[in-house]
């Protein structure tokens, strides 16, 4: 379809919906104040080489150029419909595909758009001033792309809730710019997106794990019946492979950094030698990974049946024949372990009610690929410590492990060993205070804060040096 230059750029005709497109230019100004107040601060007026979606095919998707943030292109993009696209699982599977919501699943979609919809601007909030101590240019225009692309998957989701929820849709959009992050009055939703992300490793964990719960569950919506949502998420995906590539490779070169420093020193202590720990990095993914696994929701679910069943959220991959051949899910039961009657005990749990726990397997899978490829360098720089994820059971605040005292290993100790080692697994003030000490602001062009290593190639086939970000007033 053809690029238009409205205000607002998208690929969904949006000139021939007027009301939508009103409806949708009203909120833009909101919009804007919101980023100017919650977006990151004290960068808005300097030029950051960004990448901006304007069109969803090959060549349009990443265009590359200076921009101001504030003049950031927030479009709508869907990948274009299927022709004849069936809903491929649950209870209404083979039936067409909805291209308005169903009226009686409206409650069901409404909550999970608006659920998904509102992490995004929330994850902005929580890393509005990670610019100040970024540890190279290359990683602030990277926090920044990942910051701007986060606004974009706003407006995605915005634009389903006014063209399809009316009124409420409307209500719920302004609400997206009203909620706060972290504020005790008007928190944003899931728990996880209220914790302020206040240094570089943070920030790496965040897009390793919490991103790529970004990418599970926007895979499991992109499998959906209701199609408008479907074609949303699949290209909110294209945008997310580099938030997870920031996340994953970033934490990896703190790992290839330390591992390097500590070969060559041996005998000293890290915190001398101005590098994380691999004890700290290890506290890092145990938070990170660990409050990730709640996003997923409960084990056993009766909310994730019935989006299963009426086609509103599938497995990842769903019509992928490698993973599933069967899209029905009924006659199947996962099993699992957890306390009952104060002691361990197996459980039966109907597939249909485990989809939360299905989902949560695969994004496991992605992430021990991600810490076999930071292992190598350990491996490599000939030291025996290993990083590892921790037991799903540790650590929990929702499902069935929600506040019990299991260890990083999966082992129930009574609350007091439990509380005594806990400072041993997750990150303490002065781990935390030890980290941000490390955070040093460094502008110069292909130089690097020292607890980090360099990329290994530079972004869109820039050299060492480039200027990713110039300062106006520099
Ligand atoms: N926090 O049946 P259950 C991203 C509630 S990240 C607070 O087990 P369900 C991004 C639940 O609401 C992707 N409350 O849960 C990343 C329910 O409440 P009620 C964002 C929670 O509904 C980085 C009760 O507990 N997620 O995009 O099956 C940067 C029982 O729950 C939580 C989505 O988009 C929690 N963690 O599953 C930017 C997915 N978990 O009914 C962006 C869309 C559960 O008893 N949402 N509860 O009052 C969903 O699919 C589901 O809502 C959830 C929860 C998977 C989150
Ligand atoms: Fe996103
Ligand atoms: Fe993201």
């Amino acid at each position: 379809m053809a690029i238009t230059y409205d205000k607002i750029p998208n690929n969904i005709d949006l000139a021939s919906n007027r009301k939508v497109q009103k409806a949708l230019e009203a909120w833009q100004p909101d919009f804007k104040d919101w980023w100017m107040e919650m977006g990151p601060e004290g960068f808005q007026q300097d030029e950051i080489y960004l990448r901006t979606a304007i069109s969803v095919d090959s060549s349009g998707w990443a265009h590359f150029d200076y921009v101001k943030m504030p003049d950031y292109r927030w479009g709508i993009f869907l990948t274009p419909p299927v022709k004849d696209r069936k809903i491929g699982f649950g209870d209404n599977a083979e039936m067409d595909v909805w291209e308005q919501v169903p009226g009686e699943y409206r409650k069901e979609l409404r909550r999970m758009i608006v659920t998904q919809c509102d992490t995004e601007p929330a994850s902005v909030e929580q890393q509005k001033l990670l610019g100040k101590c970024a540890p190279s240019l290359y990683d602030m225009r990277n926090l920044f792309q990942v910051n701007v692309e986060e606004g974009r998957h706003l407006w995605a989701m915005v634009h389903l809730l006014h063209e399809y929820f009316g009124k409420d849709g409307r209500d719920e959009a302004d609400e997206m710019l009203q909620r706060r992050s972290g504020n005790v009055d008007s928190p944003r939703i899931l728990e996880a997106f209220n914790k302020p992300v206040e240094d570089w490793l943070a920030f790496f964990c965040f897009a390793m794990f919490m991103d790529r719960d970004g990418k599970f569950q926007l895979g499991a919506l992109a499998e959906s019946g209701f199609d408008p949502l479907a074609r949303a998420t699949k290209f909110m995906l294209t945008e997310e492979a580099h938030h997870l590539f920031v996340g994953e490779t970033g934490v990896g070169r703190v790992v290839a950094r330390t591992a390097q420093v500590m070969a060559e020193n041996p005998d000293t202590d890290p915190a001398q030698l101005g590098i994380v720990s691999l004890d700290i990095i290890q506290k890092y993914i145990n938070e990170w990974y660990t409050g990730s696994l709640d996003l997923f929701g409960g084990e056993d679910s009766s909310n994730a049946a019935n989006y299963f069943g009426a086609g509103l959220k599938g497995r990842f991959q769903e019509m992928n024949p490698k993973r599933f051949t069967e899209h029905q899910a009924m006659d199947e039961c996962y099993n699992l372990d957890w306390m009952e009657d104060g002691k361990m005990a197996s459980h039966e749990i109907p597939m249909r009610r485990a989809m939360n726990l299905v989902l949560r397997d695969a994004y496991n899978e992605d992430c021990v690929r991600a810490m076999v490829r930071w292992n190598k360098s350990l491996e490599k720089a000939g030291l025996d410590f290993r990083l590892y994820l921790p037991s799903q059971r540790f650590n929990r605040h929702i499902g069935v492990y929600a506040h019990q005292p299991f260890n990083p290993q999966g082992e129930l100790l009574s609350d007091k060993d439990y509380k005594d080692q806990y400072s041993q697994w997750i990150p303490t003030e002065a781990d935390l205070d030890y980290v941000k000490s490390l955070m040093v602001q460094v502008t110069e062009p292909g130089h690097f804060a020292g607890w980090i290593n360099p990329p290994a190639k530079g972004l869109n086939g820039q050299d060492e040096t480039f200027e990713y970000v110039k300062f106006v007033n520099a």
